[in-house]
């Protein structure tokens, strides 16, 4: 087993959210945060933040971003866990823009399209929502189909 850190990051106004509709690539033709991999001689948190700008081109800063989860995702028959390291900020720069790989929307928080996105997503939301820390562990059949799952609260990582 080998694992590879990821970002993602969930940016938000007053009542909602902004995802991307992931046009290609790994999980794609889901609604997504903004992220994707740490490269070498960068930090995790400098990886989030160039990612959200290249994916959709809004710009936060290093302050304002907050570490909210940390999910280890294993799917089956692959040997390498994927480290998600999830941040939200509500302060940002910037214009999003469409992009060869993202499109941008605003969602209002009772209207995530939940049936267009990871099946996870669904259960670790509401405690990005009520405004938790969370840390996971989710096992996958494929890309839909959970096997097994840990969720915990978390008061820091
Ligand atoms: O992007 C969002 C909102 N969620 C997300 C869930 C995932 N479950 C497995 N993987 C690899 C995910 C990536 C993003």
């Amino acid at each position: 087993m080998s694992r590879k850190s990821l970002t993602l990051v969930l940016i938000t106004k007053p009542n909602e959210i902004l995802l991307g509709y992931k046009k290609r690539g790994f999980g794609s033709y889901k609604w997504n945060g903004f992220g994707g991999k740490v490269e070498e001689n960068e930090s995790i948190c400098e990886a989030a933040i160039r990612e959200l700008k290249e994916e959709c081109g809004l710009v936060v800063s290093a302050n304002d971003l907050e570490q909210v989860g940390i999910i280890n995702f294993e799917f089956v028959g692959d040997p390498v866990i994927l480290e998600v390291h999830i941040f939200t900020s509500a302060k940002y720069e910037g214009q999003h823009f469409e992009t060869e790989e993202m499109m941008p929307k605003w969602f209002k928080l009772q209207d995530i399209p939940f049936d267009e996105m990871w099946a996870d997503d669904r259960l670790w939301f509401p405690l990005f929502l009520s405004g938790n820390k969370f840390q996971g562990y989710f096992l996958f059949q494929g890309h839909d189909v959970i096997l097994k799952h840990t969720l915990e609260v978390v008061e820091n990582f």
